[in-house]
């Protein structure tokens, strides 16, 4: 594996076998285990799955090594099993092509080559055949790395201090090659890192600012989220295990299909065309109620009304196929994107270039849908389309085609669990109805009748909005709950559903205890 790293490092990153069978894993894993996975681990899904592809890749390992020191041939047979794996998962890729085979082919080499030497070295400790006695009339070995069958037969001899030490040194350089091979890997992709490209990037001034921030649109409770979410506190939500390293010199956007002329934009020409400010409200669809995946930022970014209609949309078409450097897809529906809203080609996030992380150097934002219908990090190809003829990425995992975001509120503080005082406390939170505006909260305590919670001011309708409520805290153990009215009159529901597949629903609540 650590060969495979080192291999992968120099040429293509996402070609490493580990990666890719990752990535594999992330598209083909069944909704049930994924939706598990979302709420089990959160925002580490990632991690916990890297860290069970390397257990399951040791606990293999020690199976076909335990084998090879009886049957070789077996034991390779093994690698070669694993060898499959890696090929079929690097060739899955969207952007795979014959080069990403190089990696798993490497470190198969070099796992055949250890394993050889290290039985070899093991046979030879133990005093046991390293392989099963050679047949004089079998034809020569076709694999030059198998052991010499004409060697004196190892049993003869009788271990000793020495073959012990060979068998340790094997093992040694075995080791060693496997921690320089991942760490020297992953400095090497590091080499693409855009980092540098993104720093040097200067913005022109929009052409439409963002409407001023009214004085109190930030209420500043301690523990209540701020309005503004800051970069490196956003949630991140997409399904790259290794983040696309777009270098904006590169980028380039086509748009095309249902379209009376096709049109191409590089990230200069994106730039020269006027810039719209405005703060808008992102939310997962996977966000459960009371759940992390929602945040605020002040967005940078082109009119993707004005892109998508200097190419002409044809009669019919309903839909936007976003796809990203990556290959994954996302579903916009095309009237929402005309309809006046501030849909962004978006290239700066709170001021600064978008984040790696957040799609650099240009992904989309759509207020009041979705992030997986509407928001496409690393964008770089959007065909106009029809819903019927044309699924994206979740929609054929089982998620609603069409998800515009449900009108939710959250509880901040108390945090649940939480102890406070007995008496006057505030109660505060955040609540969203993107491209409606939020016009009430409430809050009850105990199933008790609804209280109306004091509103922050916002800039416009496409964010959340901050909410405070002072409540009379009587000893004793208390559950708060709180729901939303947006300026369309709907008041959230409190039927309780699971995000799949449109998103979660119910009122948010927090359980606390008042000391005496
Ligand atoms: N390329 C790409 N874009 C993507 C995704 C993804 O998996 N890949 N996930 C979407 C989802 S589900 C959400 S909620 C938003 C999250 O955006 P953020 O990570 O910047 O918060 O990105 C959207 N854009
Ligand atoms: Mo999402």
């Amino acid at each position: 594996m650590g060969v495979a790293q080192l291999v992968a490092g120099f040429t293509i990153p996402a070609s490493s076998p580990v990666l890719a069978v990752g990535q594999a894993a992330i598209d083909l894993t069944p909704q049930p285990v994924k939706d598990f996975a979302i709420s089990a681990f959160g925002a580490d899904d990632k991690n916990v799955l890297l860290g069970g592809i390397l257990v399951v890749l040791a606990v293999f390992a020690a199976l076909i090594g335990t084998l090879a020191v009886r049957r070789l041939r077996a034991g390779l047979a093994g690698l070669g099993v694993f060898a499959c794996v890696g090929l079929a998962a690097a060739l899955s890729r969207p952007d795979a092509n014959a080069e990403w085979v190089v990696p798993t082919l490497a470190g198969a080499a070099a796992g055949a080559f250890a394993m050889v030497r290290l039985t070899r070295a093991a046979a030879a400790m133990t005093g046991r055949p390293a392989a099963p006695p050679a047949d004089p009339d079998a034809p020569a070995p076709v694999f030059t790395l198998l052991p010499n069958p004409d060697a004196p037969p190892p049993s003869d001899r009788k271990p000793g201090g020495q073959e012990r030490r060979r068998f340790l040194v094997a093992s040694g350089l075995a080791v060693a090659t496997t921690a320089i091979g991942t760490v020297g890997g992953r400095e090497l992709a590091e080499r693409y890192n855009v980092a540098k490209a993104r720093a040097a990037l200067r913005f022109p001034a929009p052409a439409v600012p963002a409407p001023p921030l009214p004085p109190g649109a930030d209420l500043r409770i301690p523990g209540l989220s701020s309005f503004i979410t800051q970069n490196d506190k956003f949630y991140r939500v997409d399904t790259a295990l290794l983040l696309p390293e777009v270098d904006p010199a590169t980028w380039q956007l086509r748009i095309h299909g249902m379209v009376r002329r096709e049109v191409r934009l590089t990230f200069g020409q994106l730039l020269k065309r006027p810039l719209i400010e405005d703060y808008v409200t992102l939310t997962c669809v996977s966000d459960p109620v009371s759940g992390p995946y929602v945040g605020n930022a002040k967005w940078l970014g082109a009119s993707l009304a004005a892109l998508i209609r200097s190419a002409g949309p044809l009669a019919g078409a309903d839909q936007l196929l976003c796809t990203s450097v990556d290959g994954f897809t996302c579903g916009t529906p095309l009237q929402v994107v005309l309809d006046g809203r501030d849909a962004l080609l978006a290239v700066a996030m709170n001021g600064t270039a978008l984040p790696i992380a957040h799609g650099f150097p240009a992904r989309m934002v759509v207020p009041g849908l979705y992030g997986y219908v509407s928001a496409t990090k690393w964008v770089t190809d959007i065909e106009v389309t029809t819903f019927a003829a044309a699924s994206a990425y979740w929609a054929v995992r089982g998620w609603a085609q069409q998800a515009p975001i449900k009108t939710e509120s959250r509880i901040d503080v108390p945090g649940s669990g939480a102890s406070v005082p007995a008496g006057r406390t505030q109660v505060a939170g955040v609540a969203w109805a993107q491209h409606k505006g939020v016009a009430a909260v409430e809050v009850r305590a105990d199933g008790g009748p609804w209280q109306q919670a004091r509103l922050a001011a916002v800039p416009d309708i496409d964010t959340w909005r901050q909410w405070v409520w002072k409540w009379d805290a009587s000893p004793g153990s208390h559950t708060l709950e709180a729901r939303a009215t947006d300026a369309t009159g709907y008041t959230q529901t409190a039927v309780q559903d699971q995000p799949v597949p449109n998103g979660a629903s119910g009122y948010p609540s927090v359980s606390v205890t008042v000391r005496g």
